[in-house]
């Protein structure tokens, strides 16, 4: 039988362009997201191709992590691939003017939904020695831009988060490793932006951004290394994008 991958926030953007291509390699498939139709629509759609359940939950509910994963049928119980991908921004201010909401959103979803996601799998991994972890980070994770401020500190948690998974799951042969993009055009802004759809799609006009596929790209290839290979911490940004605040526009 091929292997498991459970994906979170595979409804869209990079999530879904990783359920696209696991999909083709024969990955059986385990979807996550809280968008019942687009989670129906993937079942559809890649379920020509492979096996797949989806799970609807939100991660911020721990309690509701915990049944879904304790839901699975037998057949998708052992995972073996955990991409911790979703997550998103929430607003674009500086820290005087944010909203604790969007600074709870962030927080909730991005970090704690993160560890609760892994609480849940790792005990079985564990058990197996066998397993891996790829923590969608960013290069948010790796600097802080100006009113980037908690969404930047939601990454440097992942960032830091997943060090410390690779440390503690050393012992059991588990590999952990994260994939930080840079400037991809996904959903990311509109959510960032509340539905402006101007204002996110100015974020990657005049250059170009990465696609998710290219991001799915590589998560196929972190995850299609041989055992021994683990890929720590991967940064990659479109060629135009230097640093976060460093992007070559033409407009
Ligand atoms: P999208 O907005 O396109 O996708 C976000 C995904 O996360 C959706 O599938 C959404 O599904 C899911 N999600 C959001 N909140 C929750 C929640 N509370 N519970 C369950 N699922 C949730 O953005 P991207 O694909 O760009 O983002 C994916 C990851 O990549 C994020 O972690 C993001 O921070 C990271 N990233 C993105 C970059 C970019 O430039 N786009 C760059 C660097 C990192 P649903 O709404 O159906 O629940
Ligand atoms: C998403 C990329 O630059 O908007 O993590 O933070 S950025």
């Amino acid at each position: 039988m091929g292997k498991t991958a459970l994906i979170t926030g595979a409804t869209s953007g990079i999530g879904k362009a990783a359920a696209e291509l696991f999909a083709k390699q024969g990955f059986n498939l385990i979807l996550c997201g809280r968008r019942q139709e687009r989670l129906e629509e993937l079942k559809n759609e890649l379920g020509r191709d492979t096996a797949i359940f989806t799970l609807n939950f939100d991660v911020r509910n721990r309690e509701d992590v915990f049944s879904a994963i304790e839901s699975l049928p037998k057949e998708f119980s052992e995972i073996d691939i955990l991409v911790n991908n979703a997550g998103n921004a929430h607003g674009l201010d500086p820290i005087d003017k944010g909203n604790p909401d969007d600074w709870d959103a962030m927080l909730d979803i991005n970090v704690k939904g993160l560890l609760y996601m892994s609480k849940a799998i790792i005990p079985q991994m564990v058990e197996r020695k066998s397993g891996h972890i790829i923590n969608i980070g960013s290069t948010a994770g790796k600097e802080v831009y100006p009113n980037g401020n908690v969404y930047c500190a939601s990454k440097h948690a992942v960032d830091a988060i997943n060090q410390g998974m690779r440390i503690d799951l050393n012992a059991y042969g588990i590999r952990v490793g994260a994939v930080n993009p840079g400037l991809v055009e996904t959903e990311f802004s509109d959510v960032r932006f509340k539905g402006d759809s101007d204002k996110a799609s100015n974020v990657y006009k005049g250059f170009e951004p990465l696609k998710p596929e290219d991001i799915a790209d590589i998560i196929l290839f972190v995850v299609t290394r041989p055992y021994h290979v683990n890929i720590a911490d991967l940064v990659v940004m479109p060629t135009a994008q230097a640093s976060s605040t460093i992007v070559k526009k033409e407009l």
